[in-house]
């Protein structure tokens, strides 16, 4: 009988062992704000690497579910939650992964704290992000409504760190009619005559984490034309005070490839109180500002699940024997690793500028041309970083060999949570035509381009400079259905050249040969995808 016994790989404080994301906040944060909130990061890598970590194995089989009937005949659907996301939602409102953002203590590059905060958190909390996603949405976009009566009532929940006062908010967008296309949602909004109150009938197709105590949703007030424009945005509590649905049913749980621990479920809504958030049409205008913060969390989700497998897979590679040395001392795994790292690295450096111009716009610290930018910026980012993504979870399973296709691992799950991030919030399609849309940005975006390449004389800044002149002689080539049909192609070409961009100007700040190495053979993968 063999006594070989292979050694799992585990995970260092996921802050202290993160080169990337600390030479990043060493450039882009002021020496004091770095000192500052170096502990805070410190500790959630300290959970992510080891409590949360452990407990994420340990409550690998575990799915939340549904009861709808309790013994007496009463209709309660009442959903119970895993132990893994009762602890990640105490951490999460007391480490302030959502407030963090809203208390500004660093003014715009608290978004930074922020985001660096979630992406330490998310790959150990199987994608409690998405409630946190929409809970950050849901706060921005009250606080953006200037609805002041709902901004007092929920915004203090939903970025408190006190757990006990802790809200998270849902986004009820997707029908069996509309899922992409939301402007053909069927729901009703019928107004209580004489009151500001509406009752909401229809149903609910696809809505994430269901244990939310509001939602923000789109209905069509009586009498509204179809369209986008015909909805509007409201604002409901899923409960009243004993704890029961509002007139709210919850069919059923979805059986989702992955995120699993993720209650997503199909709704009724057969009366259910609302609130309008702004005016009575133009609903999908007003819930944008929830979209372009969750497709942000979507971005920084993306990156925080590649390191996770990365890491896992440089810690394996250090303890797996074949062939007689280690798969560290192996050229061909080494440089499979290298190509994954680089892909991160690139997606790493694009999604936290994203964040950066957020914290900016949030603080109306932008200009008018960054607007713009940010605008375009947020659906390139987040459907080029889910593509990524789903490639580098894929590869990451193959570099443990048939141990990555075993469940008990814990690494399987990698790939399933990570397919979703192209799905939810706009798929890779949709998203590449709302780039086309937010053209208007394509400016600045290519003056940024160019600054962060300007003084270098080199292939990967060579590699830039073609992409980019292809990309904009394309667009000025191309029209109507030959446009649309290429416009992923685009979209990818654009996400890939600025990451590279980002990449090589890190890399010349920095000086540290291994960026150097990522930005080299990041621009050797290429990322010119036009044709
Ligand atoms: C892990 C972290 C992430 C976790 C989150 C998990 C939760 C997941 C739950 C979900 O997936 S919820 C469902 C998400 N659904 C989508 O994301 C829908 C995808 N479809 C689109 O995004 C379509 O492009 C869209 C529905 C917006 C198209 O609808 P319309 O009616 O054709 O909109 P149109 O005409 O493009 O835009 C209407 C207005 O909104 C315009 O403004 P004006 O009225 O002033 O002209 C647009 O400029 C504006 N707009 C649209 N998208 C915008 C935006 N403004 C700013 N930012 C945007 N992104």
């Amino acid at each position: 009988m063999s006594q070989f016994q292979q050694t799992a790989p585990g995970l260092k404080n996921q802050y202290d062992d993160d080169r990337v994301l600390r030479s990043y906040l060493a450039r882009v944060l002021p020496a004091d704000v770095l000192s500052d909130i170096q502990e805070s990061l410190s500790e959630m890598g300290r959970l992510a690497g080891g409590e949360l970590y452990e407990l994420q194995l340990a409550d690998r089989l575990n799915e939340p579910t549904l009861t709808q009937w309790d013994a007496w005949g009463n209709r309660v659907d009442k959903i119970e939650l895993t132990p893994l996301w009762h602890r990640a939602e105490q951490i999460a409102a007391e480490h302030g992964v959502v407030a963090t953002a809203y208390e500004q203590k660093h003014g715009s590059l608290s978004r930074v704290h922020q985001c660096a905060l979630a992406y330490l958190f998310t790959p150990s909390t199987d994608i409690y992000s998405c409630p946190l996603a929409m809970t950050d949405g849901a706060a921005r976009t009250l606080l953006n409504s200037g609805n002041q009566t709902l901004i007092d009532r929920a915004v203090p929940h939903l970025i408190t760190r006190d757990p006990k006062e802790f809200w998270t908010a849902g986004q009820w967008m997707t029908e069996l009619t509309g899922g992409s296309d939301v402007g053909l949602s069927e729901t009703i909004a019928k107004q209580a005559e004489g009151t500001n109150t509406y009752r909401l009938y229809g149903r609910k197709w696809f809505t994430s984490a269901i244990a939310s105590q509001m939602a923000l949703t789109l209905a069509r007030p009586e009498g509204n034309p179809p369209g986008g424009r015909g909805l509007a945005l409201f604002y409901l509590e899923t409960r009243d005070e004993h704890g029961r649905p509002r007139n709210i049913q919850i069919n059923r749980l979805k059986d989702k490839l992955g995120t699993r621990k993720v209650p997503t479920a199909e709704l009724t809504l057969d009366g259910t109180p609302a609130e309008l958030v702004k005016e009575a049409s133009d609903g999908v205008r007003n819930i944008a500002p929830l979209l372009n913060i969750t497709r942000l969390w979507n971005g920084i989700s993306a990156v925080a699940l590649m390191r996770r497998g990365i890491a896992l897979s440089f810690d394996y590679a250090n303890k797996r024997t074949a062939f007689g040395a280690t798969l560290s001392e192996k050229p061909l795994h080494v440089d499979t690793l290298a190509t994954l790292q680089a892909e991160f690295e690139g997606a790493f450096h694009l999604a936290f500028y994203v964040a950066e111009l957020t914290g900016r716009s949030e603080t109306r610290e932008i200009s008018d041309d960054d607007a713009l930018l940010l605008r375009l910026l947020t659906p390139i980012m987040k459907l080029t970083t889910g593509k990524q993504a789903v490639m580098v979870a894929s590869e990451v399973l193959e570099s443990f060999g048939g141990a990555g296709y075993v469940e008990d691992t814990g690494l399987p799950v990698l790939l399933r949570d990570s397919q979703v991030l192209p799905i939810w919030e706009g798929t890779t399609n949709v998203l590449a035509l709302d780039t086309l849309r937010a053209a208007q940005g394509l400016k600045r975006f290519e003056s940024v381009v160019r600054e962060c390449v300007e003084n270098v004389d080199n292939d990967a800044a060579r590699v830039v400079r073609s992409a980019l002149d292809h990309a904009m002689s394309w667009l000025a080539e191309t029209k109507d259905e030959a446009r649309e049909a290429g416009a992923r192609r685009f979209s990818l070409t654009l996400g890939r050249t600025i990451e590279l961009a980002l990449l090589i100007k890190h890399a010349h700040w920095s000086l540290d040969p291994k960026t150097v190495n990522s930005a080299n053979r990041f621009a050797s993968v290429g990322v010119d995808v036009i044709f």
